[in-house]
């Protein structure tokens, strides 16, 4: 199973495999670390590459934001939503803006570390725009004259507003998600049914604490 190594899914994704009974020695941050009491190794990577490392079978599983692997365009299977890490990828504006519909970003140049989920939504609304990528602070680009407009991550939106942007349209909602490869073998497809099986039941058990 492929997890975030460190960043805003790192806990949560031990804390859910500790809930459903698979233990890890976190303490160690290795590469790969085997828990202790269920046929699973972990492997501790860069969001970035969750998706293709599972697609390409290097991991059989992997527990990652909806958004990487809607950007990275991936072939693998989304299995569940795991109710961590919501998020969704906004466009924004100055806020002194006037937004008139999706038309509004005819022509301007929109800055964003997610080209290919923006260029698919431009091409939805028939806009052509300038697509700028900038890998981190995207929120500035607009102050410091690089673009017009963002498209990034939103959760409690105060990142906007201190940037004096708005938020004009929601692209996609996220939240971390465990994907599988595709060609999963007879044996691992059992090990995925019982690792559902109990993220299924903590779910339940939460919900009634
Ligand atoms: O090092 P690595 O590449 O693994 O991590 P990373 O820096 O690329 O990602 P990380 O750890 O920041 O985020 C991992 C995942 O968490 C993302 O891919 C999303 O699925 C999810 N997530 C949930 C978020 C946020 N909430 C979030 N608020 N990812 C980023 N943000 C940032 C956003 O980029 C913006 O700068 O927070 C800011 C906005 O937050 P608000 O609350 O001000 O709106
Ligand atoms: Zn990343």
């Amino acid at each position: 199973i492929a997890i975030q190594s460190k960043g805003r899914l790192n806990e949560e994704s031990l804390a859910l495999l500790n809930e459903i009974g698979i233990e890890v020695d976190s303490s160690k941050r290795k590469y790969l670390t085997k828990a202790c009491n269920f046929p699973v190794e972990l492997l501790n990577l860069r969001d970035d590459d969750i998706p293709s490392v599972v697609a390409n079978g290097s991991a059989t599983l992997g527990i990652v934001g909806l958004n990487e692997v809607e950007e990275k365009g991936c072939d693998v299977e989304i299995v569940d939503r795991l109710g961590f890490g919501a998020c969704r990828l906004c466009l924004a504006i100055p806020k002194t803006e006037i937004y008139n519909g999706p038309e509004y970003f005819l022509g301007k140049r929109i800055a964003t570390s997610y080209p290919n989920i923006l260029r698919r939504f431009l091409d939805s609304k028939g806009v052509e725009a300038e697509v700028e990528v900038i890998t981190g602070s995207v929120e500035i680009a607009p102050a410091a004259g690089i673009a017009d407009a963002i498209f990034d991550i939103v959760s409690s939106g105060s990142t906007l507003v201190a940037n004096s942007l708005k938020e004009v349209e929601t692209v996609l909602e996220s939240e971390a998600v465990l994907i599988c490869r595709k060609d999963i073998s007879v044996e691992d497809r059992q090990i995925l049914e019982e690792i559902r099986f109990r993220m299924d039941s903590a779910k339940i058990s939460r919900g009634k604490k």
